[in-house]
């Protein structure tokens, strides 16, 4: 016998389906409410760094670096609290040392950046060789390279760290090692890196392992030298001004394979285009004041302060000063694996 029609059976029939199959882990994919649209659950947010700097010394009087190991007041985002998640796919924390501190060494797959915010006389140890920061500086931890920090310095010093570390727990990929010293032996002179791979050229007998960038130091006294020159000599681009992308000499690509990081400068009285992407970025100020709009948000910023835009949220910067911004984005991941996509006018 023919059985009845599927429209006189619905909709008890159905629901009874939904229930039974829920019991056996399974749903409907047919009552699945929300479409496939590019985005995320994540929310553009803004840190004033006048909030930050205060804890960031209570901290300091609270708790040891050996203590806490790295102290360090992580970004969360509002919609992804718990995770330590500053957007789906980044980490991003505060990082203070005082005179004399080290933070003791230890190595992860996750891959790491360091952009120096305030303070002088601290370094990174990381593959052997010692690198002073200085403001302004971006530094390269490759992943499952040895890195311990240290301050030589006479004040404290404060740097942004940003890590993949989202992509390696999404993947089970998340391994960490400590050394047994606190110090890792430093089998290279300092300006060694530097020399082999940041003067335009690289040792005759470098092939790539990795998607890493060989060089582990880019000096913002080079960074800010090829901005100023650009801004003098070219227009802006109308949503980023002079906008410039770390490369990893080795392979013309990004200096993670996760992770692509930026500088810009605005000029003053610049009111940017809308632009948007599938990339989520953090934005760091290195100088100057201006409006950051991200969606239907109004960020004030000065000197310092952080912001997150996460994917396909559309924004623009409108400023007073000139300005100077860092960056960093998981736009190195979306294009390895084909899904990188922007919207410019
Ligand atoms: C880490 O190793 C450092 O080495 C900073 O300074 C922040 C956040 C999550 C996981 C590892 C550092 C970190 C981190």
């Amino acid at each position: 016998m023919i059985d009845k029609a599927p429209s006189s059976r619905a909709p008890d029939d159905l629901k009874q389906l939904s229930r039974d199959i829920d019991r056996k882990s399974m749903m409907p994919l047919w009552e699945r409410t929300g479409g496939m649209r590019p985005g995320s659950d994540c929310i553009a947010m803004h840190w004033h760094y006048s909030d930050i700097k205060p804890e960031l010394l209570r901290a300091c009087e609270l708790i040891t670096k050996k203590q806490a190991e790295r102290r360090v007041l992580v970004l969360e985002n509002e919609a992804l609290r718990g995770t330590t998640y500053i957007t789906n796919t980044l980490y991003a924390g505060l990082q203070i040392i005082l005179p004399g501190e080290i933070a003791p060494s230890h190595r992860h797959t996750p891959n790491a950046l360091r952009f120096v915010v305030e303070g002088d006389g601290a370094y990174t140890a990381v593959d052997g060789e010692r690198l002073m920061m200085h403001p302004g500086d971006f530094i390269v931890t490759p992943n499952w390279t040895w890195h311990d920090h240290g301050n030589l310095g006479d004040g404290p010093v404060v740097w942004l760290d940003g890590l993949d570390s989202p992509f390696t727990n999404f993947l089970g990929t998340t391994f960490r090692e400590d050394l047994t010293d606190d110090r890792q032996n430093l089998f290279r002179q300092d300006g060694d890196n530097a020399a082999a791979f940041a003067a335009n050229m690289l040792p005759h007998d470098f092939r790539p392992a990795s998607a890493q960038s060989p060089i582990l130091h880019y000096p913002y006294a080079q960074t800010k030298k090829a901005l100023e020159h650009l801004a003098a000599t070219t227009d802006p681009h109308p949503a980023h001004g002079v906008k410039l992308r770390y490369a990893n000499p080795a392979t013309g690509r990004h200096p993670f394979s996760t992770m692509a990081v930026f500088m810009q400068r605005l000029p003053a009285n610049f009111s940017g285009r809308d632009y948007r992407s599938t990339e989520g970025s953090v934005f760091c100020v290195v100088e100057g004041d201006g409006k950051l709009i991200a969606g239907e948000k109004t960020f004030e910023m000065t000197q310092h302060d952080v912001a997150v835009v996460p994917s396909w949220t559309a924004y623009r910067f409108e400023t007073s000063t000139a300005m100077v911004i860092f960056s960093y984005s998981d736009r190195a991941g979306q294009e390895a694996l084909g899904f990188w996509h922007d919207e410019d006018p």
